[in-house]
């Protein structure tokens, strides 16, 4: 038995800490570590599955030019002579690094000291852009620096937690089951969504708000104008410590709160449980983020908590979670295109000389550099001639990704750090370097409540790959910057950047981690979970802005007249409104979750959400395909009718890439418009026009390997004994046996099937040796054959294949529900029928389903409210 090793999950901005068993037999243990501050113990189905994504299968193991494997010694050449020669050439502004939220704090430093200090452009800019830039601008407005006053205790303390834009079940399950938690506790305890879906978090509402989309400053602005009428508003913490009041208060008295298409019952419920309340947290992400005026979104929001004083106290506050595990490190080593390094200001002369004079740079930029969206414009336009992307897959996630996917192919120079070399944008570069993933790298990490935790490695690097931290050296080094370059270690890095935060800080700054810049290598293996302010002078807090302190020039804090606009929508002459966001099992463009069999069993194919209403108008069935289109670009997806949408609005999700299915990349459709302050994309708001696909057949492959379909429509994913992959096409094939045989490559096979020309239904099995190798199905209908049945008979030479569904002495367990115990729903349903089950823990005691990582626990009470309606119904 290896030692057990404490880390961080690679995933959410929550940041839990998992313990790692790492097995004789290869495999990974994962627990949830008790000890950690953010989870005690918990993990989400995500965090659980990790160790079914540390094998190797499609990893990058050595560097590649031009799609050939190379020496480390030649790319990194070429690298710094290209970056080199773009500079000598074009000027310092011709070169630029794309990178991610999911670099550890130490890699992410060197990286920018490089591009700042060194290369001498700010034109670094981050994913972060299309996450947290309208958070980190609205709390600049307001505070003065980017700074989160609260912590995830006030989650749990709060009278009231009114997500706004946030699907917290699914995108931080473990802060969403420990709000659940503490709600059952002390039943008072309220909850409000604010989301057009009802999503999975609505499950412990008390209230939802489906308001129409891009209304939220309607709402907040109404409920600050109630406090004011109400009596509501803290005066004297507004006399004391902030400006703007009285225009803000100005401007939201004259919103009207109808454009949100709320009832005024809806809304005078929201305005008395908020006013009713002391502690009220509002937490917020990308539905008020993602927006082309997140800003004023934030500032919206932020405006009522000052207002009414409800800021750094124990259970309130306004709360942006963060969505990637470092999102908040990379703000505090200044990884955006318009930030220095700890939250200090590149606009700023003195900030820029203090931070060149600590790392005795050759020079620092004087102006801020391109934001992500006028990054890839520059690319376009051929003023970037050499770019790096690191950890992060543009070529999917920018909106408009297929003109970003332009520019990268069109770019003199590519280079691109990931694990994969497959991803859509590794497949573009000129230079693909290997680099550690989670479980081989070492660093830190930052979470949404301020909390640094360590990575910590517990495989090695497999192939040749490298560190990001060491792969950015390297180059640095070449380009003949030994100095500010020659790491040996993350430790030593870490050191680097706490020392420099207290230089920051005496510039009168939040981010100040000076106390950690003595730290041993052996603190650093040691360290645990600690949340900055950690200062030299011992200071710390748990909180900020209790005190009236803000970090402005004038120390008060601001609230900023924000107005609603009046259209949200961009015109494209089409008439739906495409809202993207997550599902709860994948994990962004899915690199490393659609490795886990489990995971992809929760949704195995893109979908788009549609209301009964529009779906009929446009002729949609259940599990039909739609074109979702517009001037942008076009997907197919897979029909999933749901009033959880409004009328005219459809949901799809971000996660599947060109690896994954045929045309299901949504950003394609995503139009750049982009928020006019922080330079963050409208990510939920594209038009788009939708009809029937309408082809001639669809279809279902079960392989025991991976195939790549030449159908016009495919979607594939990792099952526990193969492939499932949903096809569809527009030409009949002459004969269905033959399609089969070529599409599984497999002219040996003995094959044996069921036809009914008439209906373009063929079931057609392929056996070598006895055993199942895959199977078709087909029909001018979506085809309805159980999918956890059939593909639990390849390898096997078990019956049933060309019937695609078990006998009756076989049950069907159903599509799986709860993805650590791989129970299906139809299993749930029966359970509750069968034995009177009542609630979630009944449903637990009885079969185990989301008493592990307990994510799938909205979808059970949903089970349970459905087969509730039905019997009475019945
Ligand atoms: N399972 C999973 N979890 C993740 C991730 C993942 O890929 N998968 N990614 C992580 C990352 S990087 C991030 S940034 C977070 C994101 O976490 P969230 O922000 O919670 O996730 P999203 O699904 O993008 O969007 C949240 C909600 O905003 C709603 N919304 C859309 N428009 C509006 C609007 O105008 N107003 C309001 N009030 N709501 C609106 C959407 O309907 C959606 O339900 O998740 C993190 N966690
Ligand atoms: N339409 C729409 N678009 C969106 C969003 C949306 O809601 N709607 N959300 C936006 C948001 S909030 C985000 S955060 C982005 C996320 O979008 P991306 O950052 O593009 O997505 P990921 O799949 O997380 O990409 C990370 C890449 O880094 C690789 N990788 C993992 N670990 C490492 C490592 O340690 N080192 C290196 N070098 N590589 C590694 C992975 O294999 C993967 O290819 O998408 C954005 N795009
Ligand atoms: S909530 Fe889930 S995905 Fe997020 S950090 Fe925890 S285990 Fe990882
Ligand atoms: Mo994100």
């Amino acid at each position: 038995m290896s030692k057990t090793i404490s880390t961080t999950c690679p995933y959410c901005g929550t940041g839990c800490g998992v313990l790692v068993t790492p097995q004789v037999n290869g495999e990974v243990k994962v627990e949830g570590d008790r000890k950690h501050p953010a989870n005690f113990g918990r993990l989400c189905s995500k965090g659980s599955a990790l160790g079914e994504t540390t094998n190797l299968e499609g990893r990058l193991l050595t560097p590649q030019i031009g799609h050939i494997p190379a020496t480390w010694d030649n790319a990194l050449d070429l690298v710094a002579e290209k970056f080199r020669a773009a500079v000598a050439e074009y000027g310092t502004d011709s070169v630029a690094f794309y990178v991610s939220g999911q670099l550890l704090t130490e890699d992410y430093y060197v990286a920018n000291k490089l591009i700042k200090g060194y290369l001498g452009t700010a034109n670094i800019d981050t994913n972060s852009r299309l996450c947290m830039a309208s958070t980190v601008a609205g709390h600049k407005r307001a505070f003065g620096t980017d700074t989160v006053p609260g912590n995830y205790d006030d989650l749990e303390q709060a009278d009231l937690v009114v997500l706004t834009g946030s699907n917290l079940a699914w995108c931080h399950p473990v802060l969403y089951q420990r709000i659940a938690a503490a709600k059952a506790t002390r039943p008072s305890m309220k909850v409000v969504v604010v989301d057009p879906r009802r999503t999975a978090t609505c499950d412990i509402a008390d209230l939802h708000l489906p308001l129409r989309p891009g209304t939220d400053i309607a709402l907040f602005n109404h409920l600050l104008a109630q406090a004011h009428e109400h009596g509501a508003v803290d005066s004297l913490f507004v006399r004391e410590h902030v400006s703007g009041f009285d225009a803000a208060l100005d401007t939201a008295s004259s919103t009207d709160v109808a454009v949100t298409g709320l009832s005024d019952e809806e809304t005078r419920a929201f305005v008395s449980l908020w006013l009713a309340s002391e502690k009220v947290v509002t937490v917020f992400s990308q539905g008020v983020n993602q927006s082309d005026h997140g800003t004023d979104k934030v500032n919206s929001i932020i405006n009522c908590h000052l207002a009414t004083g409800r800021i750094g106290k124990p259970g309130m506050g306004p709360f942006s979670v963060t969505g990637q595990p470092n999102a908040m490190g990379g703000r505090e080593v200044g990884g955006l295109a318009n930030m220095l390094a700890s939250h200090l200001d590149i606009e700023n002369e003195g900030h820029r000389d203090l931070v060149q004079g600590f790392w005795q740079s050759p020079t620092i930029p004087k102006n801020a550099g391109l934001k992500a969206v006028d990054l890839f414009q520059a690319v376009n336009e051929g003023k970037i001639k050499a770019l790096w992307v690191m950890c992060t897959n543009p070529a999917v996630s920018m909106p408009d990704a297929a003109f970003v996917r332009k520019a990268i192919s069109n770019c003199d120079f590519v280079v691109v750090s990931d694990m994969f070399a497959s991803t859509d944008t590794a497949k573009l570069a000129d230079v693909v370097l290997p680099a550690t993933g989670w479980g081989e790298k070492t660093g830190t990490v930052t979470n949404s409540d301020r909390t640094i935790s360590r990575q910590r490695a517990f495989l090695t690097p497999p192939g040749e790959a490298r560190h990001d931290w060491q792969i950015i050296c390297d180059v640095a080094k070449r380009l003949g910057f030994e100095n500010g370059f020659d790491f040996d270690s993350p430790a030593q890095i870490f050191r680097e950047h706490a020392a420099l935060s207290g230089l920051a800080s005496d510039q009168g700054k939040d981010f100040d981690i000076s106390g950690l810049a003595g730290v041993s290598d052996e603190d650093y293996e040691s360290f645990t979970p600690t949340r900055w302010p950690v200062s030299a002078n011992g200071r710390t807090k748990d909180r900020f802005f209790a005190d009236g302190e803000f970090f402005t020039s004038s120390g008060r804090a601001n609230m900023l007249s924000v107005s609603q606009p009046e259209t949200t929508i961009h015109e494209t002459n089409t008439p739906f409104r495409l809202n993207t966001g997550r599902v709860r099992d994948q994990w962004h463009t899915m690199s490393r979750t659609a490795k886990s069999a489990r995971l992809n069993q929760h949704y195995g194919e893109p979908f788009l959400e549609i209301h009964p209403e529009d779906a009929m108008s446009l002729g949609l069935r259940p599990a039909d395909l739609a074109v979702v289109e517009n001037t942008f670009g076009r997907n197919v997806l897979r029909v999933l009718v749901t009033d959880r949408v409004l009328v005219g609005d459809v949901f799809a999700p971000i996660h599947w890439t060109a690896q994954h299915a045929s045309n299901a990349r949504i950003s394609d459709v995503v139009a750049p418009a982009t928020d006019p302050v922080s330079g963050q994309p409208d990510s939920k708001a594209a038009k788009v026009a939708i009809r029937p696909f309408a082809p001639k057949w669809y279809g279902l492959l079960v392989s025991h390997k991976e195939l790549s379909p030449s159908t016009s429509y495919w979607a594939k994913s990792q099952t526990t004994t193969g492939w499932q992959i949903e096809i569809a096409h527009d030409t009949v094939p002459k004969c269905w046996e033959t399609f089969a045989r070529d599409a599984f490559d497999a002219p040996d096979a003995d094959v044996s099937s069921v036809l009914d020309a008439a209906k373009n239904h063929a079931r057609v099995a392929l056996h070598t040796g006895g055993q199942l190798i895959g199977a078709l199905y087909t029909s001018d209908r979506p085809v309805s054959v159980s999918r956890e049945f059939t593909t639990s008979l390849i390898g096997t030479n078990r019956p049933g294949a060309l019937h695609g569904r078990p006998s009756v002495d076989q049950p069907d367990p159903g599509p799986t529900v709860c993805a650590c115990f791989n129970i299906g729903a139809n299993t749930i349903l029966d359970a509750i029928r069968t034995q009177d089950l009542l609630s979630v823990q009944a449903i637990g005691k009885a079969l185990s389903a989301g008493t592990n990582c307990g994510s799938c626990k909205p979808e059970l009470a949903a089970l349970l409210n459905g087969a509730r309606g039905r019997a009475a119904a019945e």
